[in-house]
């Protein structure tokens, strides 16, 4: 390809050094000076990619996970991770399947995207040690064990307003703060069900993007 001869910053993919993290939860800071094909074994692991997510290109490549960081084309391709942080505190969530995806997006419909990835994955790793993660009920018991929710009504128009912000990155229309409002107000509509219900939408799978299915993940 024209350009490689002379451009050093431009990190080859096919020169890409293969590091296997092996069976435990590992934890992997990014060295952007090489392009790296990275296994992370079983176990939890948490790849540390430093830099915002919107300085990098992600997508999905067969079963990896490519990042390449628009600066220089420096790349890596993941594969059986759980997280990827950055320091802007945005992270990727990588669920092995969609009960986890699904937590993982009502917890941020609740709680917004600056927490913790720790805090859903916590969650998570002790739903699918129970093996109750695609018991729904379950799930949902254990969040609302696990959450405090505004009991204050005063606090209702802006908690209807802030879960739709979280979820779909826009307030409700007035129709929709009403109607919700309404059934909260006559407790036929809990916060917990209105964050299930706005997590469950398409809009809210393309607005949380950073929730990535991989079905074959370990
Ligand atoms: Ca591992």
């Amino acid at each position: 390809m024209e350009g490689y001869d002379t451009a050093t910053n431009i990190v080859r993919a096919d020169r890409a050094q293969s590091i296997s993290l092996g069976g435990g939860d590992d934890s992997y800071t990014v060295d952007w000076g090489m392009a790296v094909r990275l296994d992370g074994g079983a176990g939890f692991d948490v790849i540390n990619a430093g830099g915002r997510m919107s300085d990098y290109n992600i997508a999905t490549e067969g079963q990896e996970l490519i990042l390449t960081r628009y600066s220089d084309g420096a790349m890596i391709a993941l594969k059986n991770i759980e997280t990827v942080t950055f320091q802007d505190n945005q992270a990727l969530y990588i669920s092995p399947d969609l009960a986890s995806s699904w937590v993982a997006r009502i917890w941020m419909t609740f709680r917004g995207q600056g927490m913790h990835p720790s805090r859903v994955w916590n969650i998570v790793h002790e739903l699918e040690l129970s093996n109750r993660s695609e018991d729904y009920q379950f799930v949902l018991d254990y969040l609302e064990a696990t959450s405090i929710w505004p009991g204050d009504s005063a606090a209702i128009p802006d908690t209807i307003n802030s879960l739709y912000s979280n979820a779909l990155g826009r307030l409700p229309t007035l129709e929709e703060h009403s109607a919700a409002l309404a059934k909260i107000s006559q407790g036929t509509l809990s916060y917990l069900q209105l964050s299930e219900q706005l997590a469950f939408t398409g809009e809210a799978a393309s607005y949380l993007n950073n929730v990535l299915l991989f079905p074959d993940w370990i």
